[in-house]
Formats: structure tokens, C-alpha cells, sequence
């Protein structure tokens, strides 16, 4: 197997981020490649997600994914287990990826093209939130342990979602998590963003989200 290629990225404090993610949103219209941009906090399943979502869909589409980290390449290796292309990008530090990282990820993944590429974002809630990558869509994943509370406390990742998906809801019957509450303040938030209570362990819900992707790679344009 060849070896997994490491980019280190930096930010490019000068650029128009927001041109560049104008422009990097239309040249994935043009090349029908449905980017999702995956954004949590560290450990609240993003890799998790991608090897289920990975075995639920490799035969329909052709994937590629883009790993981001300040440093490791540990999430890459085990997406390489699965067979598909993944590139690893290392931040050095920065907390988020911007247009111009993610562009140079989707150059690493090769000339080939993509049906569906996702970027794991950096474990983090805030500052993901603040910088568009040119995705077409932003994924957003809240964890049963991180806790009910957290649409309040980072507001401004539940408003650029287009999809939350709370995962280990295996762990709901360990946890005071209130699936109601988190809907309403979801809800005030993003009216009509659709939710998904899924495990990445158990694989409970992961049918609602690839069939939500399923939908959304058509209809995009
Ligand atoms: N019980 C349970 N554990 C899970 C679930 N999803 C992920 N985990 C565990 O949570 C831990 C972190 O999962 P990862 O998938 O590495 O999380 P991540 O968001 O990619 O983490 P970073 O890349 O470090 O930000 C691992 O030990 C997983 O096995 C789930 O649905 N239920
Ligand atoms: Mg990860």
C-alpha cells in the first residue's frame, strides 16, 4: 500500500478566505464532487463516523478523504485500512482549516475524480465554525457526553451546520443528556436543520445519514 501523504498547511493570514471558499464551492459544483466539511469537538466521533459511513457507501461512490490534525497521522492510517484515498493535513498548530488548506487537500487526493469527499476538520467547536472551507455542506457532530448545553455555549457552529448528528446515543442511558432540550435550542438556532441520533459504535442511525447524503448528492448543483 503506498505510503499516506503528509501536507503540512498554514494559514495565509492575506487571502480572502471567503473568495477563495466562493470559488472552491463552484469548482466542486462543476466537477459534481460533494465535499462535506465533518466539524466537532475532539473525540465526539468524526473518524468513528467516516469508517461506518465509508462501509456504508464505498460501493455507490467513489470517496476521498481529507484528514486534518495540529500533529499525528493516526486518523489517516485508519481510513487507509479501509482502502480509500485519504491525505493527511497538519495544521502545525491552527485550530481550524480554511479554503486555500482545503484546496491543497483535494490536489494531495490525486488527479482522480470524486464522487463524495469528506474533510475531518480539527476537533474543535469554535473556530471551525468561523472559517468557510468552500465545502458544499458542513456536518456537524455533538456527542452524548459532551452534553445538552452545548448549542448555547457555541452558537455559532449549530447556525452553520446543515446537519447535526448526535452521536453515542449508546451511552444516553450513563448520561443526565436531554434529547429534547437539545432539539429546542437546536431548533432556535437552526430552524429545520435536520438531527440524527446515531452510534458510530453500534451503527444505530448511520441508515439517516447516508440516506441524507444519498439525497443531498443529487440535488446539489
Ligand atoms: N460508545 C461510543 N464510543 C464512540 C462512538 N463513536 C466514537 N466512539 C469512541 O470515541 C473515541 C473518539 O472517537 P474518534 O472517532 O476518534 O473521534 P474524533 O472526533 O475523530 O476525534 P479527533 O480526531 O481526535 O477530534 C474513540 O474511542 C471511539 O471508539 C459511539 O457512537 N459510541
Ligand atoms: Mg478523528
Amino acid at each position: 500500500m503506498d505510503e499516506i501523504k503528509l501536507i503540512e498547511v498554514k494559514e495565509d493570514i492575506l487571502s480572502d478566505n471567503d473568495e477563495a471558499a466562493r470559488k472552491l464551492r463552484d469548482k466542486l459544483r462543476r466537477d459534481r464532487c460533494f465535499a462535506v466539511n465533518l466539524m466537532s469537538s475532539p473525540g465526539a466521533g468524526k473518524t468513528s463516523l467516516l469508517l461506518k459511513t465509508i462501509a456504508a457507501l464505498k460501493e455507490e461512490f467513489k470517496i476521498g478523504i481529507i484528514e486534518a490534525d495540529i500533529d499525528s497521522m493516526v486518523d489517516a492510517e485508519k481510513i487507509r485500512e479501509t482502502g480509500v484515498t485519504a491525505v493527511q493535513l497538519r495544521t502545525a498548530g491552527f485550530c481550524h482549516l480554511d479554503a486555500a488548506m482545503v484546496k491543497t487537500g483535494l490536489e494531495g487526493l490525486g488527479s482522480e475524480s470524486f464522487d463524495l469527499v469528506f474533510i475531518e476538520n480539527v476537533g474543535n467547536l469554535v473556530c471551525p465554525a468561523e472559517f468557510d472551507t468552500g465545502a458544499i455542506k458542513n456536518a456537524m457532530i455533538l456527542s452524548v457526553p459532551e452534553g445538552d448545553d452545548k448549542p448555547l455555549k457555541y452558537p455559532l457552529m449549530f447556525t452553520r451546520a446543515d446537519v447535526l448528528l448526535v452521536n453515542k446515543i449508546d451511552m444516553m442511558e450513563l448520561s443526565d443528556f436531554d434529547p429534547a432540550a437539545l432539539k429546542q435550542r437546536v431548533q432556535s438556532l437552526n430552524p429545520g436543520m435536520p438531527t440524527f441520533e446515531i452510534s458510530a459504535k453500534t451503527g444505530r442511525g448511520i441508515a439517516l445519514w447516508t440516506d441524507w447524503i444519498r439525497r443531498e448528492t443529487k440535488v446539489f448543483a
